[in-house]
């Protein structure tokens, strides 16, 4: 068990503009995830490509950065007892056309490229994420009135 584990959570653009934010911020809430930073933000370009280092020079690499940087995002940081699989296992599969019912794609997005949310899969993904959207005061230590019902 990995607790107060961080995860790096991004409403992408198609998320923000269907008005899908409240909805996804207390889908995580309501699991028991804490808010530890939150943004709105236009990304650019040299973030979106910082973001996604792992995937350049794949075909959808342009397209990828151009999407991210199109219109803003909400960025979150959120933690709880292993964050990063448990925020991964409520986003679901990255094609919203095959993530099961019941997961944030599977219930909202019906494409791959428009997917509503992006969530660290690693721990290595997190640590090289978080920064390029936060600085270390934007961490904010806190705890909800009812945390010792979870
Ligand atoms: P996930 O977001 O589920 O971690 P990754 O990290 O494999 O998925 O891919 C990052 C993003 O790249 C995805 N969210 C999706 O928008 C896009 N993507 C991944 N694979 C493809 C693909 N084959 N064609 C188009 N876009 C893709």
């Amino acid at each position: 068990m990995l607790l107060n584990q961080k995860t790096l959570i991004l409403i992408k653009p198609d998320g923000l503009k269907r008005r899908l934010s409240g909805t996804i911020i207390q889908r995580l809430e309501n699991k028991g995830l804490r808010l530890t930073a939150m943004r709105l933000l236009k990304v650019s370009d040299e973030m979106a490509r910082k973001h996604y280092s792992v995937h350049e020079g794949k075909p959808f690499f342009k397209d990828l950065v151009e999407y991210i940087t199109s219109d803003p995002v909400v960025a979150i940081i959120m933690e709880g007892n292993n964050a990063i699989s448990v925020v991964r296992n409520l986003v679901g599969a990255t094609d919203g056309s095959k993530a099961s019912p019941g997961t944030i794609r599977g219930d909202y997005a019906i494409s791959i490229e428009k997917n509503i949310i992006h969530a660290s899969d690693s721990e290595e993904s997190y640590n090289h994420e978080w920064p390029i959207f936060f600085s270390q005061k934007d961490i904010v230590a806190f705890t909800y009135g009812d945390e010792q019902l979870f």
